[in-house]
This record gives C-alpha cells, structure tokens and sequence, in this order.
C-alpha cells in the first residue's frame, strides 16, 4: 500500500475530527508527507482525482452532487481507488456508481452520504466489488460472506462485535479495521497468507488492525489461524494469544462425528436461536464454519434445510459431496 497517502489522509483525518492529540503528529516524519505529491491531480465532471503513473485514484466530489458515475479510466489509466473520504461531505449524494476497477475503497470514503446509508440499512455489511467497507453497527457475532476479498481500514471501527470469522477469500485487512472494538474477543483469520495490515516496522506510532499507540493494550482480542500463517506471525508481534485451528473443517458437520445428517441441522437451528437472542453461541470458530454451509455469512434455518436434504440424498443412495450437492441443486 501507498504509505505518504495513508499518512496525509490519517493527518487530515485528524484535523477534522480532533480525534488525535496534536502532539501525535510530531510522530510522523515530515519530510515522508512532504513528498507525497508523487501524482497530479486533475478534476473529472464532479470528480476530483489524483493521477499516478499508471492508476488514478478519486479523492473527492463536488459536495453538491446527487449523482455520480465514477469512470473506469480517466487519462488512459484504470480507475483503481477511492480515496480517504473522498465523497463523506456529500450530503446529497444517493446514486454512486463504481466500476469493476476500483479495488481499494479509503477509510469514510461515502460516511455520511445517504447512498452509504441506505446501503447499510439494507445489509449492515457493506460490500462493494468484494471489498467490504463497514460493519461499524454490526453486534455480536460475525461470519465474512465468502465473497469478499479485502476488510476496509476502519470497517468494524468502534463495533460492537464479539467475535468475528474472516474465510479464506480474505487476502487483506486494512487498518484499524478492528480499531477500537472494545467487545472483540476472538478473531478467525482462515487465509494462511492474509496481508494483515502492521505499521510497527516503518517507524511511527503502532497502527495496526486493532488499535494504534493510544489503545488500552490490555483489550487484546484473540486471534485464531493455522500454524505457521501471517496470522500466527502477527499475533507473536504484537504479543496476542494464538489459538491453532485444525485445518480439516468439514461443511455440514457441525459436530464434528464424520456423518452430515439432521444432528447437524438442529445444531444449526441452537446456533441460530443463540445468536438471534444476541448470545455467544458454545461451538468453536471451526464449527460456526462448518455450520454456514452456504457460505453467505449467516448460520440459519436456510442451512439446516440444505442440511436436511443433503441427508436425504445421501440416504437414497447419493455419492457426491455436500459442495458438489450445492453446487447441482441450490
Ligand atoms: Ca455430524
Ligand atoms: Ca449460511
């Protein structure tokens, strides 16, 4: 990641909302922020952006605008980022399309626009082109759909989440993108080889996925991975305690004795009873796994079901496995 643009972004940030001590900033180099202007910058219809050499990146819009349709190129150059808050004072915005090319959304890129707030009325997980972008008033327990790829800087900041699984389609976290979850106590992390944000080699205060140099350090969350992964590695950094997961979970078979069958699918319906009432369900982070056998973040009825007619595939003499099954009839 480009580092000179996360720190003037963290600056201005900053001097925004006063969220920092002024006596932080001394902590960063100056002469790094000074040389961040490696890219020109021009203005799109209502768009502003920055060009570099070979990608441009939007950071900001006419404050007035209600609709915006953000191009995939602009010079001859993909269209590959949204800046740090680059539509948050957009007050009137409610349309906002996003091509295919932007792979990396800035931290409050659209806070505050009512396009963001709908979309987070509708699903408290906000995801766009496979980047999820908030949970910030998503509770309890949380399970990343398999579909997204990368967890945004800041998306469950100040959260209320108690425990969170991240698959194995994650191959980022952002910064601070567990910032200031005072609830957190567990965090599944199933890629192996998962960038996972760490600012502590470049030099300026600790910023990484849970806290920066102000965080109570005593509210370390627990972090869950296979043995040997960038996970394991992070966690011995920064001094957090390090579960290892078995790496043979099984779809479907919640408790774990080799059969998939309606044991299983009850199981699911008692996770889902736990969590609906806002409990910490008992089973292991490898079991919640198991038990979403649709892999769209939820364990509900709508896996038991499938669940359920698995075992009466299999009963009359199906072969295939449970992801092939899925695969040929859901
Ligand atoms: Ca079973
Ligand atoms: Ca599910």
């Amino acid at each position: 990641m480009n580092i000179k643009k996360f720190v003037a972004g963290v600056l201005s940030f900053c001097v925004v909302a006063g969220a920092v001590p002024v006596s932080a900033v001394k902590f960063v180099d100056n002469s790094i922020v000074a040389s961040a202007a490696d890219y020109t910058e021009g203005t799109y219809e209502s768009l502003t952006y920055q060009k570099y050499d070979d990608y441009v990146v939007i950071s900001g819009c006419d404050e007035s605008a209600e609709s915006v349709d953000i191009p995939a190129e602009i010079e001859g150059l993909p269209v590959t980022e949204i800046g740090f808050g680059a539509f948050r004072n957009c007050s009137s915005l409610t349309n906002v399309t996003i091509p295919d090319s932007v792979t990396k959304i800035g931290d409050y890129a659209f806070s505050g626009t009512p396009w963001f707030e709908n979309k987070r009325e509708e699903n408290p997980l906000v995801i766009v082109n496979n980047i999820l972008i908030d949970g910030s008033t998503c509770e309890g327990d949380i399970i990343i759909p398999d579909s997204v790829t990368t967890v945004g800087g800041r998306a469950f900041y100040e959260s209320k989440i108690t425990s969170i699984v991240l698959p194995e389609s994650v191959t980022k976290i952002e910064a601070l993108a567990f910032g200031y979850c005072e609830s957190l106590k567990d965090v599944t992390i199933l890629n192996a080889n998962c960038d996972i944000h760490d600012w502590h080699d470049i030099g300026m205060y600790d910023s990484h996925i849970f806290y920066d140099g102000y965080y109570n350090e005593s509210l370390k969350p627990i972090l869950h991975g296979y043995d040997d992964s960038t996970a394991q590695a992070y966690a011995e950094k920064f001094s957090l305690e390090f579960v290892i997961i078995g790496t043979d979970i099984v779809l479907g078979d919640v408790n774990g004795d080799n059969l998939i069958d309606a044991s299983d699918a009850s199981q699911i319906l008692a996770i889902y009873s736990v969590q609906s009432t806002g409990g910490t369900p008992v089973e292991s982070a490898e079991q919640l796994l198991s038990a979403d056998v649709n892999g769209d973040g939820l364990t509900d009825a709508s896996d038991a079901s499938t669940i359920l007619a698995y075992y009466a595939y299999v009963s009359t003499g199906g072969t295939d496995n449970i992801e092939t099954f899925m695969a040929n009839n859901v």
